[in-house]
Parts: structure tokens; C-alpha cells; sequence
């Protein structure tokens, strides 16, 4: 026996295998050496993950209206209110609302329940504000989705054009497979297109900071300089080779307003290199016109062959870790089960299949769409299971009042409390990582195992257990009888080879037999997977003609005009995954960046008058966040940044998707999350502060907060125009709190709460970011009584002890701080390898070389 369990991270597409060891103190997480989508390797978020096993604010229990209830009250009580729903309002009136972070198994059996069962076609997935425009890309050019790449073409490959992607951050373990490619072949080029200067372009040989929304005028542009293909080599090429013809070097340079050379090197790479790859991600995707710029960038691939052999072809990187999952099993609305589509024969077959009588007949709602729908009363149950919308879907306001005002809305999550969760009238507990046992599929469409090394904690169950149990209440036992997740995949593989006979890229009914014992073992492994054929992106191109989608570029729906001037492009941070429920609380992935930022031009902050750190409020048509500003020449002027992480739970007001309007591509109905009208003001509070207090704390309606991920304490950072002292002394009301204050000509006031010799809170305020050491204020909550100095110390919020204030962590492998690093470098380090040498920053998964980098320069 080994207490090793190999397993899969539940963060980015790139599915990294990890390997789970108990010992004494937890679980020590490590890189799978033997899976090939990492070979050992981890980045930041996944080696933290031994660090978000805690079971601090799990949901454990079903409640209903926020009172814990057994779960066969649960389970009954929603059973018989959806089925009241479809009883008076027909199938059409409940809806789920699932993710691309569910194992393949739980996906499966909700989209079975819904398209196979309760017959409407309304499960749509996370997945549209993410995948959506990929998919309809690769179905209009090869009539499936079927992403043509592996992560081994990156070594094979002469070109690799990133574009809309910040891999660097949002896939860090593939950028560093593609930094070492790079390193063995330095002939290999890298070109960045995307209008930020972001860490991805630490390796690029040519960086295009074009005019956002613009890429796809280039990629229209290159297919005029290829040679052209053998007539009718493809279905729509005349009508797309006359369109490319207009997207002259000069128009397509002035539209994406670049330097003329530049774009004609890049078109004069791709055309040169034999073999090219374009790797491409949310930067093409979340556009109003995603779809086009996907099979714009298919299109070159096609023209110039560059597609279907080693090291070349469009390569799609998937988000979450099971998106590609979510597509087999057909989670998006316009999809049917194991890439069926809405089609009689499909329909007819999949009946046959699930012995139901009740198959969807016609797609269902876009996520945006559906929950338009909820908001005008159309829908009046949904089931959101692994997601949190009120934060990711645009339009957030929009989003909060639909929830409002539905009759039935179930969540199924694995945190108590979340911003969607607030509106839950059914809440179901559901296994996390660690705990759930299935599969998920990579971007490189590679299957493996994510396995259990915990016990179910309190009352959670699994996904599909809970999607099964309410399936059989509403009278569908037998289709959902299963008692393992081993049986819903052996019968997923045996649906995806039923009556396929090549028709379908997805096939992976070689693995339908597998016994439990083989299931648990089940090595990574890439579909298709068959018995009889072996289908591959070539054989699959031997049923038809590929399409050159003909695409006229087109300008993002969003314009910045005289009262909203800046465009606001949104997106991911290094240390955070999504809507902060696992990374925002472990203290070291909040050490890189702990408050929402703005990223802005200076020539655009001189223009507002902000400066570095001041507080900023953004707002566009539909909401208002506040943030801080992060001036940078990263950013091209008039456009601004900020992340998309943070969320009522977090922050007071952050929410970026409070900002964005639901406007959406028409064929995959992604939203355009990446541009946005807004404009900003400066904000001078009366008061910038940190707070620090034993227990839970209450402010003030008009304070804005961040909140810290700071182990033992409550901690935050917080602003506002009223008086603080106000506001503290309104806290120690009636607790018997000794108050030791510091202030200075209304410049600072320095407050600590003291009872029978604990500290109790500890709050620091000034009219600029008061410069404390955090360290050391954590660090007197659990000391013994100080004496006198130390108190007087700590009120000036000095170091006291040992703890050493080292600035933001830049390594988190390692805990390494920006102000560490600076005097590393004043006492003579020269280069990352130096650094790394003296303080080991860099040295692990490499994600802070970039700005190591920057900090040397
Ligand atoms: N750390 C971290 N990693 C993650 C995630 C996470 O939450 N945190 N989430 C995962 C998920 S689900 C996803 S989908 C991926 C997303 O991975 P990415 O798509 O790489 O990440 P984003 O930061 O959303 O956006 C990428 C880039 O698009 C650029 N961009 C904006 N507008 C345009 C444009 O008009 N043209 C071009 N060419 N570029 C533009 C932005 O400046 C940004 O640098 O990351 C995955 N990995
Ligand atoms: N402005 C803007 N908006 C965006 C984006 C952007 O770039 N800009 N990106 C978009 C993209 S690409 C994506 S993918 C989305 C992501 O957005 P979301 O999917 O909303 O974000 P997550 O935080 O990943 O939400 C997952 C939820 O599921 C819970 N959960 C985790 N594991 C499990 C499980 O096993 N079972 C269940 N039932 N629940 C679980 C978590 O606690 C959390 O509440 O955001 C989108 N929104
Ligand atoms: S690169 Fe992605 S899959 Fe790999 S460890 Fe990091 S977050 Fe996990
Ligand atoms: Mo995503």
C-alpha cells in the first residue's frame, strides 16, 4: 500500500497531474513526474493546494431558506417544487446552470437529466463565457470540435503565435514547457498579440500591442499573403480569399493601428515558418465577434497547411479544468450528448440509448440568455451547480435581480457562502477536490483521473449523486440508478461509440468495459479512443471538405465616447483562480496582489489625476467598482485593466462584472467581457487604512474593504470620507476594550484595542496607505502581554520582534518580497539566476521570472 494518490489539479485546462502524499501534518502536494501534461511540474496555485483542504466555511449540510435540513427533506422538497414548475409551466420552465468544473461524470448526468429526461434543452455551462466562440469555430471550419493540437507540437514547432492569451499567468505550467522549447531551439519564434505588455511577453521575439479587438483585420490580413490553395481545396474559400483580399498591409496596420512593419513581419513569419501553431484563448474569445477571429485564425492554418502534423495548428487552450468535458457531454445549450447536435437521427438515437421517450428537440438558453430569461419570469426554477454567476456573467446587477426574484434557485456548491449563494433557496453540498472522484479533459482533449484522497466531510455528497438522487424523485430511477462514477463513464464511453461508426470525432468507447479496478487505474489517455478505428485529425478530414470561414472584421460593440473614454479590457491574475472561493483564502496566493487594481497609461493617469496606489472609481453605464491604481506603460493609452477576481466577499465594491454589458457574439452567445466603456475619477478619501482584529468585524455602510487572507486574524484594508474614529469607537462600545490611540495633526490615527492584556484590534489610518508591517501586528495577536515599548511599537505599527516586513511577495513558491529582491539587487545580484541562487526566488515553477526581470531592469 502507498499513501500516494495520483491525481488531477482542479485549476486551468492545462490538467496537470498531482500527486497527493498524507504525512503527519496533512497532505503534501507535489507534480506527477509520470503525466505528460506537466512531467512533474507545478505552478504557484497548484502547489498551494495542499493549503485549501481546510474545511473553514465548507458547505457541509443541505439547507433550505438558510436553515440546515436532512437530506431526504433536501432532496424531496425540491423534487416536488420542480416538478410543480414543469407541471404548470412545462419543461421549458426550469433550467440548469452548470460548469467547466465538474468532473465528466457529474456533467454527464446533468445534462442527461435535463436534454434526455425533464426534455427541455436548457443546461448551458460557465462555458459560454469562456469556450463558446472556440467551439463554433472549429465546428464551422471542420464540422466538429476537435482541437487538432498536443502540448508535444510546442517542441516540434517554428512558430508559436500566442494571441489573446496570457498564458504566462492563466496557464503557467504549458508557458513554462514553451519558455524551455524555446531555450533548446532558440530558433523557434514567439510573437504576442495582445494590447497589454503582459508576462507572456517575457519570451516574445515580436510583441502586438494592437487596438483592442482588432486581431481578427490581422489574421484576414495573412491569408491574403499566403499562397493561395488549390481551387476549391475548401468549402467558402472564394468568398473568403476576396474578403482577405481587400485586408490590404496598410488597412489591416491602420485598423489594428500597428506599426506596418510589424505586422508584416508577423504575416512574413507565419507565411516563412514551416510549421506554425497559434495558441489562442479569452483575448480572441470573450469578443462580440469571437467566433469570426477563431476561424479567422483556423482559416491561415487551413490556407497554408500548417495544420494536422507535428507542430502545427489552432490551438484552443481551455480554461477550467473540465471544459473540454463539458463539451463532450454536450453541457452547452446547443449541443446534445457525445457531440450530437439537435438533429432528428441524433435525437432518435440518443432516445434509444437512454430508453426516453422526452429528448430535447430544440436547443435551450444561452447563459446570458437564460437568465434574461429568469428576469423576466420565463424560467422559474434554476440549478447552478459549480459556478458562481453573480460574479463571472456580465451585467451583474441584471443578474442579482433575476436571482431575486425566482421562485427555485439551487445552488450546488462546496463554500457556504458565496455571492450567488446569498440568493439560494435550496443549497446542496457538494464534494471538492480531493474528496470527488471522476474524470476530466485537458485542453489537449487528454482524459484523466481526478481521485479522491479525502473522506466526504459532514453530510457532502457528490455532484452526480445529487443530480441522480432528484432524478429519481422526479420518477427517472432507472436511467439514474447508478452507484459509482465508474458506471456513468462506462456508459458516457458507451453513448460516444454508439452507432459512430467515424461519424463523430469524440469516441471513447474503447474504455467502455473498463472494470472499477481498471477505471480507478486509468492511466491519462487522449480521445479518440477505440477499438476499431483510430480516427485522427486527418482521417477526420477524409468525411468532407474543410471550411474557409469568409470573415470580415469587425470593430468590438463597445466605443468609448466623450463621458466614457477609457476602454476597460478584464482579466486574470497570477495567484487567483476565478471568483476567489479556494485561493482567497490562502494567505500566500493573496501576497502578490491583494487588492483589486486598476492598470492604467501614465499619460492617462496624468490626464485624471491618479497616482500609483491612489484609489480609483471606475464606472461604465451599468455599475461602479472601486480600486487602486496600478500605473503602468504596460498598458497602451486609453485603455485600462483590471482583474476579474474579486467579489462581494472580498470586497465591498469590486465586482468588474458589475461594469460589463451583456453583449454577446451571435453565434456562440459569449460575452464580450474584454471591452467595456468607463471612465474614471481619483478618489481622496478622508482616510486609507489597514485593520486587524481578533474577531469578526462590522463597518460602517460608506467604508470601502478589501479583505486580507491573513492566518489567525481578521484582516483588511479599508477607506472612507467619514471619520474613523467614529466608526472605532462606535466597535469597542460596550466590550470593555482598553483603547490606546496615536494621532497626528489629523494626518494618522493609530488605534489598538487592548482586554486583560490581548490584543484585541489594531487599526492604522492616514490620508495615503499607512506603511505598516503586517507581520508584526499578526504576530502580537498571539503574544504573551507586551511590555510598554513593544505596545508603544506596535501603535506606530513598527516592527516588533523578529517579524520582518518584506513587501509584496513576488515568488510564492518561496515567500520571496519585491522589497527582499530590491536589496538583493542594490547589494549586487545582476540577473534571475543570481537571485535565484541567493534567495531561491524563481527557482520552482518560474511563473515570477517576468517580474524578476522587471525588477532588475
Ligand atoms: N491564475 C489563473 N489562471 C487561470 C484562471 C484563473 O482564474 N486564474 N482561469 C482559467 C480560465 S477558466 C481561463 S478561460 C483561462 C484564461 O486565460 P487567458 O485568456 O490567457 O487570460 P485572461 O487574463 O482572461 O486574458 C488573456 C489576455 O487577453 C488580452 N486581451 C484583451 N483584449 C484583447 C484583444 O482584443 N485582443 C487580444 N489579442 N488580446 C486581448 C488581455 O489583455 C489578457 O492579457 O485562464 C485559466 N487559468
Ligand atoms: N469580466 C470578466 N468576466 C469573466 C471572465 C473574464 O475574463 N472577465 N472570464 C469568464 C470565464 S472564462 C470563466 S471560466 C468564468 C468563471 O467563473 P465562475 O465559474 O463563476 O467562477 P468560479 O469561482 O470558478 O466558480 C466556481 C464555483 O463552484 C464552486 N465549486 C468548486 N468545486 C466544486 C464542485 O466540485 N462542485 C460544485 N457543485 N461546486 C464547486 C466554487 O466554490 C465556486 O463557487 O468567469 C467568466 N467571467
Ligand atoms: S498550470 Fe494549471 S493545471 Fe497546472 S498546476 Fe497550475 S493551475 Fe494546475
Ligand atoms: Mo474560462
Amino acid at each position: 500500500m502507498t499513501n500516494v494518490v495520483r491525481t488531477t489539479c482542479p485549476y486551468c485546462g492545462v490538467g496537470c497531474g498531482v500527486k497527493a502524499q498524507s504525512t503527519e501534518n496533512g497532505f503534501q502536494i507535489s507534480g506527477d513526474e509520470q503525466h505528460t501534461a506537466n512531467f512533474g511540474r507545478l505552478c504557484v496555485k497548484g502547489a498551494a493546494l495542499g493549503e485549501t483542504l481546510g474545511l473553514e466555511g465548507r458547505l457541509l449540510h443541505p439547507e433550505i431558506n438558510g436553515e440546515r435540513v436532512e437530506w431526504e427533506t433536501a432532496l424531496d422538497e425540491t423534487a416536488r417544487r420542480l416538478q410543480g414548475i414543469i407541471d404548470e409551466f412545462g419543461p421549458k420552465a426550469v433550467a440548469f446552470y452548470a460548469s467547466g468544473q465538474l468532473l465528466t461524470e457529474d456533467y454527464y448526468a446533468g445534462n442527461k437529466l435535463m436534454k434526455g429526461f425533464i426534455g427541455a434543452g436548457n443546461i448551458d455551462t460557465n462555458s459560454r463565457l469562456c469556450m463558446s466562440s472556440a467551439v463554433v469555430g472549429y465546428k464551422r471550419a471542420f464540422g466538429a470540435d476537435f482541437v487538432p493540437c498536443s502540448y508535444e507540437d510546442l517542441e516540434q514547432t517554428d512558430l508559436v503565435v500566442l494571441v489573446g492569451s496570457n498564458a504566462a499567468w492563466a496557464h503557467p505550467v504549458l508557458y513554462q514547457r514553451l519558455v524551455k522549447a524555446k531555450q533548446q531551439r532558440p530558433n523557434m519564434k514567439v510573437v504576442v498579440i495582445d494590447p497589454r505588455r503582459t508576462a507572456t511577453c517575457d519570451i516574445a521575439d515580436l510583441h502586438l500591442a494592437l487596438r483592442p479587438g482588432t486581431d481578427a483585420a490581422l489574421f484576414v490580413g495573412l491569408l491574403n499573403v499566403l499562397p493561395p490553395p488549390e481551387p476549391n481545396a475548401f468549402d467558402g474559400q472564394t468568398a473568403a480569399l476576396e474578403i482577405a483580399a481587400n485586408w490590404t498591409l496598410e488597412k489591416t496596420a491602420d485598423f489594428c493601428q500597428l506599426d506596418s512593419a510589424d505586422v508584416q513581419t508577423f504575416w512574413h513569419w507565419f507565411a516563412q515558418a514551416n510549421r506554425a501553431m497559434t495558441l489562442y484563448t479569452m483575448g480572441i474569445n470573450q469578443s462580440s465577434s469571437g467566433s469570426d477571429k477563431c476561424n479567422a485564425i483556423i482559416n491561415v492554418h487551413l490556407a497554408s497547411g500548417k495544420i494536422g502534423r507535428d507542430g502545427c495548428g489552432p490551438f484552443s487552450l481551455t480554461g477550467q479544468p473540465n471544459a473540454m468535458g463539458g463539451r463532450e457531454v454536450g453541457g452547452l445549450a446547443n449541443q446534445l450528448a457525445c457531440h450530437m447536435n439537435f438533429e432528428p437521427a441524433d435525437i432518435a438515437r440518443l432516445g434509444r440509448f437512454w430508453g426516453s421517450e422526452r429528448i430535447a428537440e430544440t436547443p435551450g438558453l444561452m447563459a446570458v440568455e437564460l437568465f434574461e430569461a429568469i428576469g423576466r419570469g420565463e424560467v422559474k426554477a434554476v440549478w447552478i451547480m459549480g459556478t458562481n454567476p453573480l460574479v463571472s456573467l456580465p451585467d451583474s446587477s441584471h443578474v442579482a435581480q433575476a436571482l431575486a426574484n425566482c421562485p427555485l434557485v439551487i445552488v450546488s456548491d462546496v463554500v457556504r457562502e458565496t455571492d450567488t449563494s446569498r440568493f439560494a433557496t435550496v443549497k446542496f453540498p457538494a464534494l471538492a477536490w480531493g474528496e470527488k472522484n471522476g474524470t476530466v479533459t485537458n485542453s489537449e482533449r487528454r482524459i484523466s483521473r481526478q481521485r479522491a484522497f479525502l473522506p466526504a466531510p459532514g453530510e457532502a455528497r457528490a455532484d452526480w449523486w445529487i443530480i441522480s438522487q432528484i432524478a429519481q424523485r422526479l420518477g427517472y430511477g432507472e436511467a439514474f440508478n447508478w452507484q459509482h462514477s465508474h458506471e456513468i463513464f462506462c456508459e458516457h464511453a458507451a453513448l460516444s461509440g454508439y452507432e459512430n461508426n467515424g461519424t463523430r470525432a469524440f469516441d471513447i468507447s474503447g474504455l467502455a468495459t473498463l472494470d472499477r479496478e481498471q477505471y480507478d487505474a486509468l492511466e491519462p489517455v487522449r480521445w479518440p479512443v477505440t477499438s476499431t478505428i483510430n480516427s485522427t485529425f486527418k482521417s477526420w478530414r477524409a468525411n468532407g471538405k474543410f471550411q474557409l470561414l469568409p470573415v470580415e472584421p469587425a470593430l468590438p460593440q463597445a466605443n468609448a465616447d466623450h463621458y466614457y473614454p477609457l476602454i476597460l479590457n478584464s482579466g486574470r491574475i497570477r495567484d487567483q483562480w476565478h471568483t476567489m472561493t479556494r485561493t482567497g483564502n490562502v494567505p500566500r496566493l493573496m501576497q502578490h496582489i491583494s487588492m483589486p487594481f486598476l492598470e492604467i497609461h501614465p499619460q492617462d493617469a496624468k490626464r485624471y489625476g491618479v497616482t500609483q496606489n491612489s484609489l480609483v472609481r471606475v464606472a461604465s453605464r451599468s455599475g461602479g467598482v472601486v480600486a487602486k491604481v496600478l500605473i503602468s506603460a504596460n498598458q497602451l493609452p486609453g485603455n485600462v485593466f483590471a482583474p476579474m477576481h474579486w467579489n462581494q466577499q472580498f470586497a465591498r465594491k469590486g465586482q468588474i462584472n458589475g461594469l460589463i454589458k451583456s453583449v454577446c457574439d451571435p453565434h456562440s452567445g459569449q460575452p464580450e467581457s474584454k471591452q467595456t466603456a468607463v471612465r474614471i475619477q481619483r478618489w481622496q478619501p478622508a482616510w486609507q487604512g489597514e485593520i486587524f482584529a481578533r474577531e469578526d468585524i462590522a463597518f460602517a455602510d460608506d467604508i470601502q474593504w478589501w479583505k486580507q487572507a491573513t492566518s489567525g486574524v481578521q484582516h483588511f484594508l479599508c477607506a472612507a470620507d467619514s471619520n474613523a474614529q467614529v466608526w472605532i469607537e462606535t466597535l469597542a462600545t460596550g466590550r470593555g476594550w482598553q483603547l490606546q490611540t496615536a494621532c497626528g495633526n489629523g494626518e494618522f490615527y493609530h488605534v489598538l484595542a487592548w482586554q486583560n492584556g490581548e490584543l484585541q484590534l489594531a487599526f492604522y489610518s492616514a490620508n495615503v496607505w499607512p506603511e505598516i508591517s503586517a507581520a508584526a501586528v499578526v504576530a502580537a495577536f498571539e503574544q504573551a502581554p507586551p511590555t510598554a515599548t513593544e505596545r508603544h511599537r506596535l501603535l506606530a505599527g513598527k516592527t516588533a520582534g523578529t517579524a520582518v516586513d518584506t513587501g509584496a511577495t513576488v515568488c510564492s513558491c518561496f515567500g520571496v518580497g519585491e522589497k527582499t529582491i530590491r536589496a538583493a539587487i542594490a547589494s549586487g545580484c545582476k540577473s534571475v539566476g543570481q537571485l535565484g541562487e541567493k534567495l531561491r526566488c524563481g527557482t520552482n515553477c518560474g511563473s515570477c521570472i517576468p517580474e524578476l526581470k522587471a525588477l532588475l531592469k
